[in-house]
């Protein structure tokens, strides 16, 4: 990613600094994230959330502001701050989350994403360069309607069974598309229409169940995977639920981090699609808790199916294709099932909870 640092222009006698926004902040993905960006020289990146941004993380960011993505007067009140060049759009309601208020899912993870790509168009306008929109996107959006479904259709690409069966899967769809919408069509009759370089540059990846070692997910349905980890290194019992043999791909945190980064650093015109799934490995839920025994024997994991969730896990794809990712921008994933937990899982994990 090019610029470390924050540029300051003065436009009719107002300056504004640079800066990259960085929304979800508090979330596990924006943490590391926001980490990942400080080592690498960032001094410019605004932290939005609706939780006040952990004060760990408050010295790495020029700006923290607890706040909402639907407040239309906070986002102009950035544009009149800052000359925004990269958004990281984190904030989202998750699956589980969501079923339970959909409208509200909506508002959040549709309306919220609709304000902040205006608000990356009128920077684009306004600085005239084009503004890097970076969208995660999820197998959410992925729908297969039975068990039979699922494992004939294998591992997926990324413009089939798009019939999603969740809130936030129809929103994330949703999204993709209005991403690419203000990218290329926006206001396709008016004469004043954004051209040239004051365009949004909107780029998305379809992640599978993201795992920390560090962090917890809250709100999410793959979220039995991270969770029956963190239970076995904490020495609690873990009741999974779903099946032992439920299975969608995951990657690890640092994958995900430097896949988004290296999208978002990836040349224009090597992208030949808006949207992108990665993958990193797909066991079952079986198989990861027989690694989890393997290095934590008094790991006490049991399988409760709720049948809701399950259905959800159900209807998500064993496994994703990316090689578009791959031919692309170069993904490659540094974890493969055994790496992950070999290599940055356990040592990790370990670690974290014994000091
Ligand atoms: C969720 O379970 O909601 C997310 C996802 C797979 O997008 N982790």
């Amino acid at each position: 990613m090019t610029s470390p640092d924050s540029t300051t222009s003065t436009s009719g006698g107002a300056s504004r600094h640079g800066g990259t926004l960085i929304t979800g902040a508090c979330g596990e993905f924006g943490h590391g994230l926001i980490r990942t960006l400080y080592d690498a020289g960032h001094r410019d990146i605004i932290a939005l959330d609706v939780r006040e941004v952990d004060a760990s993380l408050k010295p790495m960011c020029r700006e923290t502001i607890v706040g909402d993505i639907t407040d239309t007067a906070l986002l102009s009140r950035l544009h009149a701050n800052y000359e925004i060049r990269s958004i990281f759009h984190l904030a989202a309601l998750l699956s589980t989350r969501s079923e339970f208020n959909p409208e509200a899912a909506h508002q959040v993870n549709v309306v919220g994403t609709m304000h902040l790509l205006k608000l990356a168009v009128d920077e684009a306008m306004s600085h005239g360069s084009p503004v890097r929109f970076m969208f995660p996107s999820s197998i959410a959006v992925y729908g297969v309607d039975s068990l039979q479904a699922k494992a004939r259709a294998g591992a997926v690409s990324e413009d089939q069974c798009l019939e999603p069966t969740t809130m936030y899967g129809c929103n994330k769809l949703a999204c993709e598309h209005l991403g690419r919408y203000y990218a290329r069509h926006y206001r396709q009759l008016a004469k004043d229409r954004p051209s040239g370089e004051a365009r949004v540059d909107f780029r998305c990846i379809r992640f599978p169940g993201v795992i920390s070692a560090f962090t917890l997910p809250s709100g999410g349905t793959s979220d039995f995977a991270p969770e029956m980890i963190h239970a076995a290194a904490r020495g609690e019992p873990y009741a999974c639920f779903v099946r032992e043999d439920a299975r969608i791909p995951f990657i690890t945190m640092p994958d995900a981090i430097e896949a988004l980064l290296r999208l978002h650093a990836a040349v224009a015109t090597r992208l030949t699609r808006s949207v992108y799934n990665i993958t990193a490995f797909a066991p079952s839920a079986g198989e990861i808790a027989s690694i989890v025994r393997s290095h934590f024997p008094k790991a006490e994991i049991t399988f409760r199916p709720d049948i809701e969730r399950q259905g959800i896990v159900d209807s998500w794809p064993e496994d994703t294709k990316d090689a578009a990712a791959r031919a692309d921008w170069g993904f490659k994933p540094q974890h493969d099932l055994q790496a992950a937990f070999e290599e940055y899982l356990i040592p990790n994990i370990k670690a974290h909870y014994t000091n």
